[in-house]
């Protein structure tokens, strides 16, 4: 198995290397040098080009087109490998937690969604009107309305396969992507 690891860096200084290194450490010990992390960074005027320059292993973009979704957009059309996963690089999620999505993936699923709910949530990285209402809320009407079965429509750790990204034909750049 192969796979592209994306991470979407805007200003983020204090955490991309930590983010990095744990997508590094985790993806090397499952997938030995089949892998690859690219950062898709959207304008950083923080010190994160600098911190970037001095990490090895990763491959950096530069996404021109602003928000969320251009940065992740473009980070899995250039990704090489059949499946892109990804997550903040803020450190909201963990990527040690990669070996959890391999197993879908061995499945040949088109997307495969992480879930806090079903994961581990520390305390205070929730909001509480996200936790208990917005979310809640709204992975039980996209279980309604379109019957996939996630437990979390809002988790920022996925798994996309690329062949089936591209014929979504994507055109928001913002959050709204997710
Ligand atoms: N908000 C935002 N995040 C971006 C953008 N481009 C890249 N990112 C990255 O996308 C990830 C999610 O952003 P964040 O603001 O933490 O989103 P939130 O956790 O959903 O509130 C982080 O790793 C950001 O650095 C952008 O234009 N806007
Ligand atoms: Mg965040």
């Amino acid at each position: 198995m192969k796979l592209s690891i994306v991470i979407p860096c805007l200003n983020e200084e204090v955490t991309i290397k930590r983010a990095v290194q744990t997508a590094y450490l985790s993806a090397k010990q499952l997938l030995k040098n089949n892998f690859e992390i690219i950062v898709a960074d959207n304008g950083s005027t923080d010190g994160s080009l600098q911190k970037l320059s001095k990490i090895k292993h990763i491959r950096l973009i530069h996404v021109l087109v602003k928000g969320y979704g251009a940065a992740l957009h473009f980070g899995i059309l250039s990704a090489k490998y059949p499946y892109a996963l990804f997550a903040d690089a803020d450190l909201s999620y963990d990527f040690s937690e990669t070996g959890k999505f391999l197993p879908k993936i061995d499945k040949n699923f088109d997307l495969i969604l992480g879930s806090r709910i079903q994961g581990n949530i520390e305390k205070g990285a929730m909001p509480f009107l996200h936790r208990f209402l917005g979310t809640p809320v709204l992975t039980f009407l996209i279980r309604l309305i379109y019957g996939i079965k996630t437990t979390d429509c809002n988790s920022g750790m996925r798994a996309v396969k690329r062949s089936f990204y591209r014929q979504l034909h994507m055109k928001n750049s913002g959050m709204e992507w997710a």
